[in-house]
């Protein structure tokens, strides 16, 4: 424990001290320092300085190295790193503007006005300052007198507005207010009926809105916290710990580099941070230890866009379609991490920064924790009863690495796990949590709900609205090299007619390489088929394809019409998988300007050029959905809901690359032998920390 603490102690310390515009021991990819934001910030201002300019960054991150000028780098580490730019998006005296800035020479290398369909991301400033301005609106004071309430205790929350055929478009936000006498539950009480309208350029209220009152869902029974409960309580849990008595099994290296190589797995790859789509993970590579190098699996991996629309077509709703990434930003939703309770005692954790809406950077603590995860599963096992007057019982316990990242998104809690396990295998795993998006309403007993009412009523005069998650993964995959296919290995029922076999029918597979775009558009669960990138110039000893399976999660498309507006934005849910070659401005799969977008710059736009994707560097495109119906568990918090999906090598090794784990340390063998820690501190109670 004590050997875990000092660690992490030490991982912080480094990353406050180095040195931090210096381009020296940096690896290109990480995220961009204090430092750099503030020089950034710098270079900008200079050119606009205020007052003379109204100017705000809505987004600033690292503008990436292309890969010819990573690979050389990292083919010879002594080498020079390729220059560190910023890529930055600001709003600029109603304008959006497009800026790389060259960090090194302090200097402006392009500035473009964008001129084409929607918005940047949101910065939490403006949405503070939006969230204010009710206060003071007298049409808004005068209904909250109007309901019998205590305007002292109404709080607002800001909601994109989306795209509806509209013409004309102006940078708006719309704000809804909650009740929270009572209760710090504010999404579960919500003042329904009423609805305002913030011009963002102006910092004004456009348009409000009163258009009818039900009651506000009571107080009671909604507050969470554990020190407003009442007994009797249950169920006791007795918390659960996994023990590493010598530390963990991994090193991070410089600023985020971890080298998973101390115990039991060989990965390395890099994790950075960005505020729009939170944790990357880069160059993951994993050692093969009868080739006795390191292999290359993943370049470049993110979560791309979030779609969540709501599906309740009446005024108050229809136009929550939310695009959390694009319009929220997953970074700057990332919230700070509880030790020994959102991650588990053994985890070592890092914290981020971002550009806040004046350009100075901001910090989050605690974003990411990275820790060993043991769950009681098995990697792989085997009781062999056929040997007379012998049992064999062989046994490996499951033990993989996990980096974790939360994103708060309003009401929402998005748990992000990127775990990485010794067989080779990545899963990604999506977890749900947080509080419901509710309408108000007259109802107390569903007795009385004659209509449609879009949801289920979760408590009285309370309708959780049905609605979608889809989360959008980024997958640049470099299976042993860049030059990657996409093959469908189709399960196909064959008729035995010749009677040569007792058997009428049997399945055999298929092998498809996508040639084309379209090619590879794949919804799941019409067809039986394995989904591999392979390597089409490697093979193993025995001649099978290198390559890398993807595992999905279950089918769940999208339930929109395509020509529905929301839809239209949302397209890449249209399919659970895409590939598209390689393009380095081609990562955001709503399109880079997600707010108030109309669906020109989607995955699905690009896809349809129908490019060729065959023996090329390829991105694969994979979504996680849920279709969520709430119920009554959901009310007042939502039990986690988890999906995920896994890549899984297929041929890549050339045999069980785990035959030869070993478990070091007395953790480890104690776990071995019967599943149970048996050495270190007490377990900790973690569900009350
Ligand atoms: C409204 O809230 C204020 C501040 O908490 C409190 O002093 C006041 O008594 C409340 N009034 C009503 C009517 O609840
Ligand atoms: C800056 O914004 C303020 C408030 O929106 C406005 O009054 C002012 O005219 C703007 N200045 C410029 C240079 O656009
Ligand atoms: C990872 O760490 C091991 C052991 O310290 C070292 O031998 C190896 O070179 C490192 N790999 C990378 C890619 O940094
Ligand atoms: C890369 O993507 C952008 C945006 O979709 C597109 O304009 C450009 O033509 C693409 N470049 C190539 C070489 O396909
Ligand atoms: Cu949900």
């Amino acid at each position: 424990m004590a050997s875990t603490l000092k660690l992490v102690v030490f991982i912080l310390l480094s990353l406050c001290t180095l040195s931090p515009v210096s381009s020296h021991r940096r690896h290109p990819l990480d995220s961009l320092t204090p430092a750099e934001f503030a020089r950034v910030r710098a270079v900008v201002k200079k050119s606009y300085p205020s007052p003379k300019h109204n100017l705000t960054f809505q987004y600033v991150g690292l503008d990436e190295p292309d890969k010819p000028a990573i690979h050389s780098w990292l083919s010879n580490p002594s080498s020079k790193s390729p220059p560190r730019r910023a890529s930055v998006i600001t709003r600029l005296d109603r304008q959006t503007h497009e800026i790389i800035v060259d960090i090194s020479t302090r200097s402006i290398v392009s500035d473009h006005v964008y001129k084409g369909h929607g918005y940047p991301m949101l910065t939490s400033d403006e949405q503070v300052a939006a969230y204010g301005l009710p206060k003071t609106y007298e049409p808004f004071i005068k209904s909250v007198k109007k309901r019998g309430l205590n305007l002292s205790d109404v709080v607002c929350s800001t909601y994109t507005v989306g795209w509806f055929g509209e013409v004309k478009s102006r940078r708006v936000l719309k704000l809804l207010c909650y009740y929270i006498d009572g209760t710090v539950n504010l999404y579960l009480r919500p003042l329904e009926g009423i609805t305002l309208v913030v011009d963002l350029d102006e910092m004004n209220i456009v348009e409000y809105y009163d258009r009818f009152t039900v009651p506000v869902p009571k107080a009671e029974g909604t507050d969470y916290r554990a020190s407003k409960q009442k007994p009797p309580f249950g169920p006791h849990l007795n918390g659960a710990a996994f023990i590493q008595p010598d530390g963990p099994g991994f090193k991070i290296d410089g600023q985020l580099s971890v080298n998973v190589t101390r115990l039991w797995a060989y990965w390395v790859f890099h994790l950075s941070f960005d505020v729009r789509a939170g944790p990357i993970i880069s160059l993951a590579s994993i050692y093969d230890l009868e080739k006795q190098e390191y292999r290359r699996v993943l370049y470049r991996g993110f979560i791309s866009e979030e779609f969540v629309p709501y599906q309740d077509p009446t005024v108050e709703w229809y136009y929550r379609t939310f695009f959390d990434s694009g319009e929220f930003g997953f970074g700057q939703c990332a919230v700070s991490l509880k030790p020994l309770a959102d991650c588990p005692a053994n985890a070592v954790f890092l914290d981020a920064y971002y550009a806040g809406q004046d350009g100075t950077p901001v910090k989050t603590p605690n974003t990411f924790c990275i820790f060993e995860n043991y769950a009681g599963n098995i990697m792989w096992r085997h009781t062999e009863l056929g040997i007379p007057d012998e049992v064999i019982k062989e046994v490996r316990p499951d033990v993989s690495l996990v980096v974790r990242m939360v994103a708060t998104v309003g009401n929402y809690d998005y748990i992000l796990d990127w775990e990485f396990k010794p067989s080779g295998s990545i899963k990604f795993g999506v977890g749900l949590t947080g509080v419901l998006e509710v309408r108000g309403a007259s109802y107390t007993h569903t007795d009385q709900i004659k209509e449609d009412a879009y949801g289920t009523l979760v408590a009285e005069n309370t309708i959780g609205v049905y609605h979608d998650h889809f989360l959008t993964y980024y997958l640049d995959l470099d299976v042993d090299g860049e030059a990657n296919s996409f093959v469908k290995n189709n399960l196909e029922t064959i008729r035995v007619t010749d009677h040569s076999s007792p058997r009428k029918s049997y399945w055999t597979v298929v092998s498809e390489t996508a040639k084309t775009e379209a090619e590879a558009r794949v919804q799941l669960g019409l067809k039986q088929s394995e989904l591999v990138v392979v390597n089409p110039n490697k093979k193993t000893k025995l001649g099978n394809p290198i390559g890398y399976r993807l595992i999905p999660g279950p089918a769940t498309p999208t339930l929109l019409s395509y020509d529905d507006y929301p839809q239209l934005r949302g397209a890449f849910t249209e399919n659970n998988v895409w590939v598209t070659p390689y393009n380095k401005s081609e990562k955001w799969a709503g399109g880079l300007y997600t707010d108030q977008s109309r669906g020109d710059d989607t995955l699905a736009v690009w896809s349809h050029r129908n490019r060729n994707i065959e023996n090329k560097d390829i991105v694969l495109w994979y979504t996680v959905g849920f279709h969520h119906v709430p119920c009554q568990e959901d009310f007042p918090l939502m039990p986690t809901l988890s999906s995920g999906f896994e890549i899984r090598p297929t041929n890549f090794f050339e045999s069980n690359p785990v035959l030869k784990a070993v478990h070091i340390g007395s953790t480890a063998t104690a776990i071995a032998k019967d599943g149970f820690p048996k050495s270190g501190p007490p377990p900790s109670r973690y569900w009350h920390a």
